[in-house]
């Protein structure tokens, strides 16, 4: 008998395969948690745009480019994402949280190719499933061959996928309308999941245009206020040297290896950091001085203040 053994339903559950970085957790919520979550999710509008119906939260995936883009901003995750974005990170499954949710539904018959994650996304993804059991397949290396393995996800469980899980092996769900399960045809009924991942920083803290765009306010409004003047010049070398760099449009297109990639996102966000420490700076002087800010952009009063 394979190890870990468990009784699902009718089968006794398999250990899963053994890839490093791969965690599946069953019964992860409770019965009733799970339908009244389908409920809510059922209350929302699908988009219809692919063969399977989704919902995007947080940010909307580019599935013409395989990409985020960071105009693609949506607003936080409703409450009931959030609620499980926080509980992951509360469980050490994520470092940061995540902040893009993708709900899949899959009628029988549909599936989702063998894929790896895109690099627009952090290093861990976590799938939530609701409704039917189905079957995951694992492919070693490129998602063209055979798969090598599979999972038999349930309705409740949770997948987390990290390290080389996340970035050797493919996964994808065969557009079938019943699994082979331990020698048994189980049909599959209709499956909702919650795939949710992090967008990386480089995305999320805005496109270059947008951060020029708020130094130009930063530095326009320091110029004409009596007691910030001081802070133009700095404002106007920062964004002197970032209209120097060129910006590639999307991380997916530097031909660039896993660690250049990982420097190039800490060097941009150590760079915006710096921005937001200046801007923070400045708010600092206009709340300690008064200074009257109403009668500019309202959003540029937003740059100023603290971020929660
Ligand atoms: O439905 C699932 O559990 C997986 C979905 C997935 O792989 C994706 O959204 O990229």
């Amino acid at each position: 008998m394979p190890r870990q053994q468990e009784l699902f339903g009718d089968f006794e559950r398999e250990a899963p395969p053994a890839i490093p970085g791969l965690r599946y957790l069953p019964q992860y919520i409770s019965q009733h948690y799970h339908d009244e979550l389908l409920n809510v999710i059922d209350g929302q509008p699908w988009e219809t745009g692919l063969t399977r119906r989704v919902q995007q939260y947080g940010w909307r995936y580019d599935y013409d480019n395989y990409t985020i883009n960071p105009s693609d901003y949506l607003g936080p995750l409703p409450s009931w994402g959030k609620e499980i974005a926080e509980r992951l990170v509360k469980e050490k499954h994520f470092t940061e949280e995540p902040d893009q949710l993708i709900v899949n539904e899959y009628i029988p018959g549909q599936g989702i190719s063998g894929h790896r994650d895109k690099r627009c996304f952090g290093e861990t993804v976590a799938s939530l499933s609701l409704g039917s059991q189905c079957m995951m397949d694992f492919y070693r290396g490129s998602v063209q061959r055979s798969p090598e393995t599979a999972l038999l996800l349930e309705p409740n469980s949770m997948l987390i996928l990290d390290a080389e899980a996340r970035t050797q092996w493919g996964h994808g769900i065969k557009a079938r309308k019943s699994d082979l399960v331990q020698g048994v045809r189980v049909l599959r009924t209709r499956r909702v999941s919650l795939t949710l991942r992090t967008v990386v920083a480089r995305i999320r803290d805005d496109s270059i245009e947008q951060r020029i765009a708020k130094l130009k306010l930063a530095e326009d409004f320091c110029r004409t206020t009596p007691g910030l003047e001081d802070f133009t010049e700095p404002i106007s070398r920062r964004i002197r040297k970032i209209h120097r760099k060129p910006e590639p449009k999307t991380i997916d297109q530097y031909s660039m290896n896993d660690q250049q990639i990982e420097e190039m996102v800490s060097r941009v966000r150590q760079e915006w950091q710096q921005e937001v420490r200046d801007l923070l700076r400045i708010g600092t002087i206009i709340r300690a001085e008064g200074i009257e800010t109403s009668g500019f952009d309202a959003t540029l009063a937003g740059y100023f203040m603290p971020f929660d």
